[in-house]
């Protein structure tokens, strides 16, 4: 249970890929975390003469890692997502590849031995604070080779992008990256007003504040993960915010404001689809080319706005597209589903504990309907089902929250 053992992992994980060949396949996730993650690794295993090839996805979905274990022959290196799914990575993977994960989020144990599940919590490294997953992929560089020191302000750019100096500055396993950015001159720590710490990018010039860097990556990632958003993204890590970047960080934005605003214009004139617990709607193409996860986040800004009732659950559902890129065409016909609380409820869930959370309201209610179970918060929460099965999810949702007051 220790960084030492940590790093042990990492370089058994390297010993396997080295004995593999010179390829792999990198997969990782789209937001600030999971691009600059793929940064630090893609800059460090071409160094090392590995030719990389990067999958970049938005959640693990079983027909999506299938596809990745069927098509793609090398060894596969997961980041940033990965480390709950190591049981649905080893089904799809069958004995085949040499596959490692590399994650911060809560593991469960791989059931293929092929599979190498390189979580930070298994040695007592916390990914909730201490750790991101790009602080783990710096630390997997400087074991391949202790020249990608370089990489460390990368490192701190994404641990800043999951929100990891929240308490007021980066701790632990986060701050070893920070003192070696800092060290070399990449970023540079100012105490504000409140006695927080701001941490600015100085490895490109005029110092860039890190926080907004970050939540423009994520946008690069979330907002334009149908088209170039994610090598855009990957490449700001690597060069900073360059001209043709920025543009393209603009033109999304306003993507996404217009969708936004087309939708909350239509709430607001038609209502939502309502239960006794629930307000529901979905935006079906409305967000297309944007990735699936900005329902989640319309879902999060929408939340105490005055068309919203404050007592009810809030679930919105948008389709996915049959296409991932890089991985050609699925002939799924699903529907994301993600859910938020305005401030009130979630006093009621968190605080006062007399309304059901969503960790326990999502998974048995998709589990009912055939959707799939995923990572869920008291306060936020997301799953996948079919087409055609909304209705029947909010159903079941809406029972369970009755049941539960019912016993109270
Ligand atoms: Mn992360």
């Amino acid at each position: 249970m220790s960084k030492e053992n940590f790093l042990k992992e990492i370089r058994k994980g390297i010993d396997r890929i080295r004995a593999a060949g010179s390829e792999i396949t990198l997969v990782h996730h789209n937001d600030a975390d999971g691009l600059t993650s793929a940064a630090v690794l893609e800059t460090a295993l071409t160094r090392a003469n590995f030719s990389v090839q990067r999958i970049c996805i938005e959640r693990v979905h079983p027909p999506t890692i299938t596809r990745i274990h069927d098509d793609f022959t090398t060894p596969i290196l997961y980041v940033d997502l990965g480390a709950q799914a190591a049981p649905e990575i080893s089904v799809a993977n069958q004995g085949r590849r040499t596959t490692l994960i590399l994650d911060h989020h809560h593991p469960n144990e791989p059931t293929d031995p092929k599979v190498l599940n390189i979580a930070t919590e298994n040695f007592g490294l916390s990914g909730d604070m201490d750790i991101s997953a790009s602080t783990a992929a710096y630390f997997f560089a400087l074991e391949l080779d202790a020249k990608n020191q370089d990489l460390a302000y990368i490192g701190v750019l994404g641990a800043v992008g999951d929100e990891h100096d929240r308490e007021g500055a980066l701790i632990k396993e986060n701050r070893d990256a920070l003192m070696d950015a800092v060290e070399q001159g990449h970023v540079k720590i100012e105490v504000n007003a409140d006695g927080k710490e701001e941490y600015s990018l100085t490895r490109f010039g005029d110092p860039i504040p890190m926080a907004p860097l970050a939540i423009s990556i994520t946008t690069l990632g979330g907002v334009g993960y149908y088209s170039d958003g994610p090598d855009l993204g990957v490449r700001v890590c690597l060069e900073g915010l360059f001209p043709e970047a920025q543009k393209r960080l603009e033109e999304l934005r306003k993507i996404q404001q217009k969708a936004y605003e087309e939708t909350t214009e239509r709430l607001k004139r038609d209502g939502f689809y309502e239960t006794k617990h629930i307000q529901w709607f979905t935006v079906g193409e409305d967000f297309s080319p944007m990735g699936v996860k900005i329902i989640g986040e319309y879902c999060w800004d929408i939340r105490n706005e005055d068309f919203i009732d404050p007592e009810k659950y809030i679930v919105g559902f948008q389709n996915m597209s049959p296409k991932i890129p890089n991985l050609g065409t699925f002939d799924w016909s699903q529907t994301k589903v993600s859910m938020r609380l305005p401030t009130p409820l979630e006093q009621k869930i968190l605080v006062d504990k007399t309304m059901p959370g969503l960790s326990y309201l999502v998974p048995e209610a998709a589990r009912q309907v055939g959707g799939s179970i995923d990572a869920c918060h008291d306060y936020t929460a997301a799953t996948i089902v079919d087409i055609g099965k909304e209705e029947a999810l909010i159903s079941a949702m809406d029972k369970l929250i009755q049941e539960e007051l019912e016993k109270k």
